[in-house]
């Protein structure tokens, strides 16, 4: 069942005993941060949401840590388990692998097409909760219980919006997830990286001379549409489809006040208002999801038209710093959501995994079926033309077999495996902007090794050894003995 807003999935976590709620008065500068830093780091028994109700200098709760568990996640999602999530996608495209490159194409051809006929969307709606307060003369920012997050941040950031624009030529709509930092009252500054949808239309609006770009920022909304926001979407795919996928249930939008656009009609706040493409200011320091701060850069300002709101709206948000975070969990669910559509470009891939020492662009271990010289190369390259998949730092290959989320298992085969002259390549390419060893901002050198096993056909004339592993007879022999022998009756765990 889908949820229909922020409120019922707050009602759901609180029965699952997932939130807790803080009513003692607690400060946005800082002290929500240590808390919830925390808390995401406490073993998954104490990791909760948490309702802080009384923040200083605003009248609204503060939602935090919402998405920051598995179970969260995935009932965010509507989903048993994160897993659920490949293979629901896998089912609903009919996964198989394609046979050359003709039927690639026609194959990825098909899957935009689910993408676009699900949620038959936009549904438009002519009262929505989030317009119960509509305030057009002088909006303003200082109302929102918006967090500084860590002690040398340039100001408060807006961390969990959903920037909704339109291309100013083809009008489809993009969402993400983009941090905001406070300027004034009535002003944010965009963060969106020049990777982003967001920074290709105000790319296109800069070409067409436009001196507008609309746009939206929803906070709140039901967890799916929430959560869309952070999908990274090849170009032209309205990431709210998504949602209405993943719901069930076409996501509801309302129309906006002061600009030509829409909004999720169940969002807790909307701020309204546009970005002139032209005008750029330093946004920044932030403490950042790889656990260092960014350093200030340019980005456009927003200029706020409207701000509309639930009359007791909530305010959700999150922190990112040292891994793991909520957006760990976010991350995970896009990475096992994805799994069927990297299956679709690269059809050799078993399972791939990004982990929280990584932080997403940094590491992808990646499992592949190996069937020809020069294949992990092909699989390197191809991950790192693969939309935002180009931002990889470290890939790491391995054969089918190797369980690529127990690191332990996959330290051992990198370890014992690669030649290290032979088996790596060092390339140069787009990198993250957050990437803070790369030589240039945003370009840098990144690593594909080659961690699988070795035969004639990659070069290695001297043979492969054997993987010691016992005869099954003995296996059941000793299974059968071992209280016979005067153990306990578990077996000790091999590593
Ligand atoms: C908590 C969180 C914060 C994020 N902050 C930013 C950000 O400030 N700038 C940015 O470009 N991407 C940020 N991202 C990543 C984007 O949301 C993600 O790349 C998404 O795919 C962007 O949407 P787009 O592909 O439609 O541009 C953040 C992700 C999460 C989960
Ligand atoms: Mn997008």
């Amino acid at each position: 069942m889908a949820f229909r807003d922020l409120r019922e999935f707050i009602g759901a976590l609180e029965k699952r005993g997932e939130l807790v709620r803080v009513r003692v008065p607690v400060d946005p500068e800082l002290e929500i941060t240590e808390i919830v830093d925390r808390i995401s780091k406490a073993p998954v028994s104490q990791n909760k949401a948490i309702l802080f109700e009384s923040v200083k200098g605003s009248n609204m709760p503060v939602l935090i840590n919402a998405f920051g568990s598995a179970s969260r996640m995935a009932l965010a999602l509507n989903v048993a388990d994160l897993e659920q999530l490949s293979q629901n996608l896998a089912k609903t495209i009919d996964l198989k692998p394609p046979q050359g490159m003709g039927s690639a194409i026609s194959f990825g051809r098909e899957i935009v097409d689910v993408l676009r006929s699900i949620g038959l969307g936009p549904k438009i709606v002519k009262s929505a909760p989030v317009q119960e307060v509509v305030i057009t003369d002088q909006p303003s920012l200082s109302n929102l219980p918006i967090l500084k997050c860590w002690p040398l941040d340039g100001g408060k950031y807006i961390t969990l919006p959903q920037v909704i624009t339109r291309d100013p030529v083809t009008n489809i709509r993009n969402v993400g997830l983009y941090r905001l930092q406070v300027r004034d009252a009535q002003a944010l500054r965009m963060h969106w990286h020049r990777h982003k949808g967001g920074a290709e239309h105000q790319r296109v609006a800069q070409e067409a001379r436009k001196s507008h770009l609309p746009c939206a920022i929803a906070i709140g909304g039901d967890p799916a549409t929430m959560w869309s926001a952070s999908a990274p979407l090849p170009p032209h795919l309205d990431e709210y489809r998504l949602a209405g996928y993943l719901r069930g249930k076409p996501v509801e939008f309302v129309k906006c006040v002061t600009q030509p656009m829409e909004a999720p009609a169940n969002a807790e706040i909307v701020i309204e208002g546009y970005v002139d493409p032209n005008e750029e200011e330093m946004e920044g320091p932030f403490g950042d999801h790889t656990g260092f701060y960014t350093p200030a850069d340019r980005f456009p300002v927003f200029h706020v038209t409207a701000i509309t709101h639930r009359k007791d709206a909530i305010y959700p948000t999150t922190v990112v710093g040292r891994p793991p975070m909520e957006d760990y969990w976010m991350g995970k669910a896009t990475e096992r959501l994805f799994l069927p559509l990297l299956r679709l470009f690269l059809s050799e891939v078993v399972d791939y995994n990004m982990p929280v020492e990584g932080v997403f662009h940094n590491l992808v271990i990646v499992s592949i079926k190996k069937r020809f010289p020069g294949h992990p190369q092909k699989v390197m390259f191809g991950i790192w033309g693969l939309g935002l998949m180009m931002l990889t730092k470290a890939i790491v290959v391995v054969d089918a077999g190797v369980n690529v989320h127990d690191l332990h298992e996959v330290a051992w085969r990198v370890l014992g495996n690669v030649d290290w002259k032979r088996d790596v390549i060092v390339v140069e390419g787009a990198v993250d902007p957050l990437d803070h060893s790369a030589i240039r901002d945003s370009l840098g050198g990144k690593i594909g090794i080659d961690a699988t096993a070795k035969g004639p056909q990659d070069g290695h004339p001297r043979g492969w050894p054997p993987e010691i592993e016992m005869v099954p007879a003995i296996k059941a022999l000793v299974d059968q003995r071992w209280e016979e022998y005067g153990f306990q009756p578990v077996m000790p765990h091999t590593p």
